[in-house]
């Protein structure tokens, strides 16, 4: 057999080549079927298979640090959607806890402060109009009105619990529970929403407040906040317990 650099191989020789070609194939395929097994066999944290759950959270520590200042893609008011599809119902059924609402801030244990949505409406509006995108495929610019994350926690003389590592937000009857690290809720379009289209929120987008974060997937943008609070551990988060990612960044 000849080739173009002039070089001869022996028959023996290429069949000592080809042996050694699919044998390494072979181990190739046995290694990546006992990686899948142990793989498998391998214990779940929070919903996801331990060593998915450590990548996972090795992509938030790289993520954050890349994209945790970038504004969102800008769009104009016309070009957001005039009925913007509602999706998720946790936590939004019982209505008596809609008439009786208020924001609950628990600036530290037994010491909660009460908020009508006027008082929130009071302060500086903030509008935001950015591609909403769901974890399930499914995206739509929409257009929001409210109070920045920022200026709130600024009025409110929060900032000692906004130097905090998270701050957790829950539906009145903790239904629906989210866990946001505070780097994502200072963001400039973090808002407290109580506007969209520049009307009041449908009660299906979370009448009276509900919480929009841009640098987010959806699942994080939680309906009708009953309580706020900040913590440097975790707070719970209803879509983290049945194995999506923590941090969900865009
Ligand atoms: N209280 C509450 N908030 C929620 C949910 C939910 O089920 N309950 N679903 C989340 C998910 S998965 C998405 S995609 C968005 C959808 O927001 P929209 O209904 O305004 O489109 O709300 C988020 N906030
Ligand atoms: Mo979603």
């Amino acid at each position: 057999m000849r080739f173009e650099s002039g070089r001869q191989i022996t028959t023996s020789q290429l069949r000592r080549k080809t042996l050694i070609g699919v044998l390494s194939l072979l181990v190739f395929f046995a290694a990546c079927t006992m990686s899948w097994i142990w793989l498998e066999h391998q214990p779940k944290s929070n919903g996801a298979l331990k060593p998915l759950r450590a990548g996972l959270d090795i992509n938030e520590k790289i993520f954050s640090g890349i994209f945790g200042r970038r504004l969102a893609k800008a769009y104009g008011i016309k070009d957001a959607a005039k009925k913007p599809k509602a999706n998720g119902k946790e936590g939004l059924r019982n209505a008596a806890d809609t008439a009786n609402w208020k924001l609950h801030v628990v600036r530290a244990p037994g010491d909660t402060l009460l908020l009508t949505i006027d008082d929130l409406k009071a302060l500086p509006k903030t509008e935001v109009i950015f591609d909403f995108k769901c974890i399930e495929g499914w995206s739509q610019v929409t257009f929001w009105g409210g109070v920045r994350f920022s200026d709130f926690i600024k009025k409110y003389r929060l900032t000692a619990q906004s130097e905090m590592k998270y701050s957790g937000l829950e539906t009145p009857d903790k239904a629906y529970y989210v866990g946001i690290d505070m780097k994502s809720m200072l963001h400039p379009q973090t808002i407290l929403c109580y506007e969209m289209n520049g009307n009041p929120l449908p009660l299906n987008q979370g009448y009276p407040l509900r919480l929009i974060i841009p640098v987010k997937y959806g699942i994080k943008h939680l309906k009708k906040i009953g309580t706020l609070f900040f913590a440097n551990e975790r707070p719970k988060d209803f879509w983290y317990e049945q194995g999506y990612d923590y941090y969900s960044g865009l």
